[in-house]
């Protein structure tokens, strides 16, 4: 069994963290996976505080292990959900998308574990100074928005950056890249695109079976010149968007073309509106299975890889 500090500071068996994705980690994922042992993570994403707590609260009636939510800044109730969570008393939140220094002190004095992805250095020396409990180290093989480091890179140098233990994410779906992870510094794993197959998570049907039909090349990064990069499905959808960025299309028109795609990708399966956020790793995920199974197979592949890796050392 592979346990690391992270599993003694947040009271979980298993150092996997089940990623924030919006409009897909929901209560009922989130509550799936802490109850196999890793940390589920409901998404704000968009949403308002008052979603956010029934997520919550819906969680907790499934699950008495700790839970954590991911506030993604750029929402414009991200204010809202901050205190949503510190009212509701979650284990963990963790923050994407942008620097969550204004809220650090609320959080910690809560006695919540406070957890921000870093993607680069700087941010993680800053996270480490105020006042982090862990940090997670995402690289651009992630799904969804994405910083200019890829995992392989950013992982060791923000390891080297900070005291705190570090969760690497990006381009991790099973046992090889929890062991290329440790191998790296990090002490858990984050995964999003793995837990997209999980029985538990309530994507639209279409939305599944294109990340367990995807192949090595199938995701491709958008909305550069708005300066929120993207990594979704190479849909039409997709496609368009890439053909409007690069062809002139002014800023307004380009932004209402990607309002609302994602919720039409995850409730509607829609891949000629939606948008199809996956990770680069997808083509590794092949099959559905209950979120606790994956939380312990990825784990229990870890083991035997990392024994062969200390017996090449001569
Ligand atoms: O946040 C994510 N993934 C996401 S957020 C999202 S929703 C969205 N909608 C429209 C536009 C953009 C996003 C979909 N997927 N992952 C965590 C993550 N955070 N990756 C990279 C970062 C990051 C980037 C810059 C964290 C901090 C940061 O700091 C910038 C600064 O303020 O210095």
């Amino acid at each position: 069994m592979i346990r690391s500090a992270i599993c003694e500071m947040l009271g979980i068996d298993y150092p996997v963290f089940q990623g924030g994705m919006a409009w897909i980690a929901d209560g009922k994922l989130a509550a799936a996976v802490s109850n196999g042992g890793g940390l589920g993570i409901i998404a704000a994403g968009n949403a308002p505080g008052d979603y956010v707590r029934e997520q919550i609260r819906a969680a907790r009636k499934i699950t008495g292990k700790p839970i954590g939510v991911n506030i993604m800044l750029l929402s414009p109730f991200a204010d809202e959900v901050a205190k949503v969570v510190t009212e509701e008393k979650v284990e963990v939140v963790t923050t994407g998308a942008g620097n969550p220094s204004k809220y650090i002190r609320e959080w910690t004095a809560a006695g919540i574990k406070v957890i921000p992805v870093v993607a680069s250095v700087a941010m993680a020396k800053l996270m480490t100074r105020l006042g982090a409990s862990a940090l997670i180290a995402e690289g651009g093989e992630s799904g969804g928005h994405v910083g200019e480091l890829t995992t392989m890179v950013l992982v060791p140098q923000v390891c080297d950056a900070t005291t705190l233990p570090v969760i690497a994410a990006g381009g991790i779906a099973d046992g090889r890249g929890v062991a290329a992870a440790f191998m790296l510094g990090a002490q858990g794993v984050q995964m999003g695109t793995r837990f997209l197959s999980a029985y538990e998570c309530s994507v639209h049907p279409a939305y599944k079976e294109k990340i367990l039909k995807a192949t090595d090349l199938c995701t491709m990064v958008t909305g550069k010149r708005l300066g929120h990069p993207v990594r979704s499905l190479r849909t039409p959808f997709a496609r368009n968007y890439a053909r409007a960025e690069y062809g002139g299309m002014p800023d307004d028109e380009l932004e209402a073309l990607g309002a609302g795609a994602l919720r039409r990708a995850v409730q509607e399966g829609d891949s000629e509106k939606g948008c199809f956020l996956s990770g680069q790793i997808a083509a590794i995920v092949r099959k559905e299975q209950p979120a606790a199974e994956i939380v312990k197979e990825v784990m229990e592949e870890a083991e035997p890889i990392l024994r062969r890796a200390s017996q090449w050392v001569k």
